[in-house]
């Protein structure tokens, strides 16, 4: 992430990982993966990089795109350029690996019954 504006960005700020199967950003089928908080001022001019490790959800399969989002809950002040606050879409192929229970055999053991009767 980078300040391209004249001024700090003070205070702290939400940087956002999200998911998304349609390619597109801001829709009802985007997936947060996780939010990093940055809790440091940066300069004009600045830039940061950051890392983290995000769980997927399970069963995911086929084409879909992440983004990275920055201040991503509008704390920081930055008028007119929140246009720029998203990446752009990066392709991810997700497979899921799956359990494969099957019987092999049926046995079974023979046991006598005896009758009894009473009188
Ligand atoms: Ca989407
Ligand atoms: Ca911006």
């Amino acid at each position: 992430m980078s300040n391209d504006g004249q001024a700090a960005a003070a205070g702290s700020w939400d940087d956002q990982v999200i998911l998304s199967h349609d390619g597109v950003l801001g829709n009802s089928d985007d997936i947060v993966l996780g939010t990093v908080r940055r809790g440091t001022s940066l300069a004009a001019g600045a830039s940061y990089a950051q890392s983290g490790s995000f769980t997927l959800p399970v069963h995911l399969e086929g084409g879909y795109s992440i983004f990275v989002k920055t201040d991503s809950s509008a704390e920081v002040n930055e008028p007119d350029t929140r246009a720029n606050n998203a990446s752009a879409a990066q392709p991810i192929s997700l497979t899921t690996s799956y359990s494969d229970l099957s019987v092999e055999a049926v046995g079974y053991r023979r046991t006598r019954r005896v009758a009894t009767a009473s009188t």
